[in-house]
């Protein structure tokens, strides 16, 4: 399996790649739905809406602002690592993330398409101005904006909609790459998930890495059963 993902990697003019919680796994970040997805026993499902937030503003930054305060501690591993060198290889190589964490961008991958957003930014939800904030702690919850606004995490919500542009981006790159690499996501949350199809429609060979089956294991040509720290890395060897 291996050889043959490596081979595939090796001969495509153009790779898309596809991340989810898997691949921060293995640098401390619980995933949605492992068991380290639930935080003072409420289900991540529960706390990243926009219902949620309207009820307890309080509560949601208290969660945003500990996954900040566990992602600051944390470092990229080996995967991040491996989609990095993967990019600096591969002229036509873009990467689509469901992480928020930053961690990509830490191990030094350029492009990313956020496709649901950036735990590192913030929005004011009165006047709508956006901008980083990498304080951690805040000094305050929850923290305002400059015109006196409550802020919210620049991040996607369950029942919101993606990013128009970055969307677009997402799906004009999986529909148009001979190799689409999907690496720890359950396939579960869409639109995310429906990028697998569009690469397969699009003629590229779908490779996995993940050490469970998901939804996408059925349209993957080559399903690697694996973590990503581990298996990215041996389909793109360094030097
Ligand atoms: C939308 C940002 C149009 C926030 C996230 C009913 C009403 C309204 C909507 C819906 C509905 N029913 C369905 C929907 C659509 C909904 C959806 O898909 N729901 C799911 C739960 C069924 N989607 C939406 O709402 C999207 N918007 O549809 O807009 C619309 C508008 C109005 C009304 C209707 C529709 C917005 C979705 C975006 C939500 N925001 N995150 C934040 O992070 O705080 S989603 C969240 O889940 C994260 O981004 C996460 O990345 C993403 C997906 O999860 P995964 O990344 O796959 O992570 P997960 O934990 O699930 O799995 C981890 C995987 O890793 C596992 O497979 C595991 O085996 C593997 N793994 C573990 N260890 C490793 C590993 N792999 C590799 N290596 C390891 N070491
Ligand atoms: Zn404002």
């Amino acid at each position: 399996m291996i050889p043959t993902a490596r081979t595939w990697i090796e001969q495509a003019q153009s790779i898309t790649i596809l991340t989810g919680a898997g691949v921060s796994a293995e640098s401390g970040i619980p995933t949605f739905r492992g068991d380290g997805g639930l935080w003072r026993n409420y289900r991540a499902e529960d706390l990243a809406t926009p219902e949620a937030f309207a009820r307890d503003p309080n509560l949601v930054w208290e969660w945003y602002g500990w996954r900040r305060e566990l992602i600051a501690k944390a470092e990229p591993n080996a995967g991040h690592h491996a989609i990095a060198r993967l990019q600096r290889r591969v002229r036509n190589c873009t990467l689509i993330t469901q992480n928020v964490d930053g961690l990509h961008d830490r191990a030094g991958s350029f492009g990313i398409l956020k496709i649901h957003g950036d735990i590192w930014r913030l929005r004011c939800t009165a006047c709508g101005s956006e901008w980083p904030d990498h304080r951690v702690p805040l000094p305050k919850i929850p923290p305002r904006c400059q015109c006196g606004g409550l802020a919210r995490p620049g991040v996607v919500w369950f029942g919101e909609d993606l990013p128009p542009g970055v969307w677009r981006s997402a799906v004009d790159a999986a529909s148009s790459s001979d190799v689409f690499l999907v690496a720890g996501t359950s396939a579960v949350v869409y639109p995310a998930a429906s990028l697998i199809p569009h690469a397969k429609s699009g003629g590229a060979r779908v490779i996995e890495a993940n050490p469970d089956e998901t939804p996408a294991t059925r349209a993957a040509d080559l399903s690697i059963r694996g973590r990503s720290g581990e298996v990215l890395p041996q389909l793109v060897t360094t030097g």
